[in-house]
C-alpha cells in the first residue's frame, strides 16, 4: 500500500517565503522534490513492515542532508541555520523517521566530532558520514535514566593506552546500521565524557528494538557495551561534562522545531484536499463549519510556527539564539503538530486510518517525536525554570 501520487502544496498563508532568500528555496524546493520522488512513494510500505530503507542513507548523503552547516572542507555544505531548518521540514514532511536519520547524523554524531574532536577525528569521519558512507548514532539514553541523563551508569576505565567501556543505551535511532557511534559516559571521576565507538570492537553489539508503533520506518536499537576497549584517540578531547550531549541536543531539537512543522503542513495539505472532495448530505465535507474551523486553526498554527521557526533561524544564525528558545519552539512544533495531524485524521473520517493517506503514520511518529530529545514535560520546565529562576525537575 503506497502513497500513489504526493500532490504536496505548502501552505505559506503569511508569505514566509519573502523572507528567505534565492539559496534558501533553491535548498527547499530540491529536498522537496527528492521527498516526492524517492520517499512518498516508498514509505508507507516500509512504515507498514516497520523496515528501515537504508538505501536513503546514500541518497540523503548525496542530497547534501547531512551536517549542512558543518564547513565543506569536512564533506559538509557550509550552509546557514536557515538551510538546515527547511531540509528537516521538508524531510519530515515525507516522514519523522527520515528526519530522525538525517537530524542523528548531522547534529549528534557530525556536530560533536567536529566541535569537539581533534582534527584527526574531523578528518577520519566527517567526510565519511558527510557523504552517507557511513551511518552514525548517538548513545546518551540509557534503559534507567532518560529525562536525567546526568545519572547515567555507563563508564569508562583508564587502562593505558585504551579505555575500556561498560554499560548499555537504549532507544538509539540509527543503532543497528550505524558504522560509528558517539557515546556518552562516566570517567572514574563521575564526569561525562564523549566517545567514539565503532561497529566491529569487541563486545559492542547493537540489537534492534521490535514492536514500535512509530517511527515504524526509523531504526532504533540498543548499545551493548562488554569490556569494550576503546583507543584512546577515540575520546572526544575537547569537552567534558553535560553540557557536551545537551549542546548536540540543542542543535537537533532545532532541527526537530523545524521538521514537526513539516508533518503537520502535509497532514493540513492531505486535510484540506480531503475536505473539497469529499461529500457528505450532498455538499464536501469541507463546506460544513465543524471542518472549516479544523482547517482554519491548522493554517493559523502552521502559520504561527512557521514565523517562530525563522525567527529561531536567524538567531542561531546570530549565534544568539538560547537553548531555552529552542526547547520553546520543539514544543511548540511537537504540540501544533501533533494536533494536527490528530485533528486530520478525524477529517479523513474512515481512510484516515488507512496507509492511502499519510496522516495516521505522521500521527503515530510524532508521538516519538513529542518525547524524544527531551519530552514536553521536559521542554515545559526548561521554559519555567527561564522564566521563573527556579529549578523544578529535581
Ligand atoms: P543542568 O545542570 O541543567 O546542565 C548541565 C550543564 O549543561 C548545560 N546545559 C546545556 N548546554 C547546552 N545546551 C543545552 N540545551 C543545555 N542545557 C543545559 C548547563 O548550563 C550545565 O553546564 P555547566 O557548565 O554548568 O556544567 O543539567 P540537569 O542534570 O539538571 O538536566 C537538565 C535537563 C533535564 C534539562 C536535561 O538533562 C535534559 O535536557 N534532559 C532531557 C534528555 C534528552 O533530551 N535526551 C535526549 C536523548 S537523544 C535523543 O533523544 C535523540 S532522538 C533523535 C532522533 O531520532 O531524531
Ligand atoms: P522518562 O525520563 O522515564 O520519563 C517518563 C515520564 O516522566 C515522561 O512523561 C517525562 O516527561 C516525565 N518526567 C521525567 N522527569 C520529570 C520531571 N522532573 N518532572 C516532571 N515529569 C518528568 N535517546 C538517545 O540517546 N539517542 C537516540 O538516538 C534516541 N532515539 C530515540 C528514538 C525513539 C523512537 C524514542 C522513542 C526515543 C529515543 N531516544 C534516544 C530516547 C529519548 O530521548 C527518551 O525516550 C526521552 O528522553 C525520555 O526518556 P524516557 O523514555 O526514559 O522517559
Amino acid at each position: 500500500m503506497a502513497v500513489k501520487t504526493d500532490n504536496f502544496l505548502s501552505p505559506d498563508y503569511f508569505n514566509v517565503d519573502d523572507l528567505l532568500t534565492d539559496e534558501h528555496k533553491l535548498i527547499r524546493e530540491t529536498v522537496r522534490a527528492y521527498v516526492k520522488k524517492e520517499i512518498s512513494p516508498i514509505i508507507e510500505d516500509f512504515a507498514q513492515r516497520a523496515d528501515f530503507p537504508v538505501f536513503i542513507v546514500k541518497q540523503l548523503g548525496e542530497l547534501g542532508c547531512f551536517g549542512p552547516t558543518v564547513p565543506q572542507q569536512y564533506g559538509g555544505g557550509g550552509l546557514d541555520y536557515i538551510s538546515y531548518g527547511l531540509m528537516m521540514q521538508e524531510l519530515e514532511r515525507g516522514d519523522s523517521g527520515v528526519r530522525s536519520t538525517a537530524s542523528v547524523q548531522g547534529s549528534l554524531v557530525m556536530f560533536p566530532i567536529y566541535q569537539y574532536g581533534s582534527e584527526q577525528q574531523r578528518n577520519k569521519y566527517l567526510p565519511k558520514l558527510a557523504s552517507g558512507e557511513w551511518l552514525g548514532c548517538f548513545g546518551l539514553t540509557e534503559p534507567n535514566h532518560g529525562s536525567d541523563p546526568s545519572s547515567m551508569l555507563t563508564h569508562i576505565r583508564d587502562a593505558g593506552d585504551h579505555f575500556i567501556l561498560n554499560g548499555a543505551k537504549m532507544w538509539i535511532s540509527n543503532a543497528p546500521f550505524s558504522q560509528v557511534a558517539v557515546v556518552w559516559a562516566k570517567d572514574e571521576s563521575g564526569v561525562i565524557r564523549g566517545l567514539i565507538v565503532e561497529r566491529g570492537m569487541e563486545g559492542f553489539s547493537t540489537p534492534t528494538t521490535h514492536g514500535k508503533w512509530s517511527l515504524r520506518a526509523s531504526a532504533t536499537g540498543e548499545l551493548v557495551f562488554d569490556n569494550v576497549k576503546v583507543p584512546k584517540e577515540n575520546l572526544l578531547p575537547n569537552v567534558s561534562g553535560l553540557k557536551g550531549p545537551l549542546s548536540c541536543l540543542t542543535k537537533a531539537r532545532y532541527g526537530i522545531a523545524w521538521g514537526a512543522v513539516g508533518a503537520a503542513m502535509d497532514c493540513y495539505n492531505t486535510a484540506l484536499n480531503y475536505s473539497k472532495e469529499r461529500v457528505q448530505f450532498g455538499k464536501p465535507i469541507g463546506a460544513f463549519q465543524l471542518q472549516q474551523r479544523k482547517l482554519a486553526e491548522m493554517v493559523t498554527e502552521i502559520t504561527k510556527a512557521q514565523l517562530l521557526n525563522w525567527r529561531l533561524g536567524v538567531l542561531m544564525n546570530e549565534g544568539r539564539v538560547t537553548p531555552q528558545q529552542v526547547s520553546m519552539a520543539k514544543r511548540n512544533a511537537c504540540e501544533i503538530a501533533t494536533t494536527i495531524c490528530r485533528d486530520a485524521r478525524q477529517m479523513l473520517g474512515g481512510m484516515g486510518i488507512t496507509g492511502e493517506y499519510p496522516v495516521m503514520r505522521h500521527m503515530m511518529n510524532l508521538e516519538s517525536v513529542i518525547t524524544y530529545e527531551g519530552t514536553h514535560d521536559i521542554h515545559l520546565l526548561i521554559t519555567g525554570m527561564d522564566v521563573t529562576g527556579f529549578n523544578a525537575f529535581k
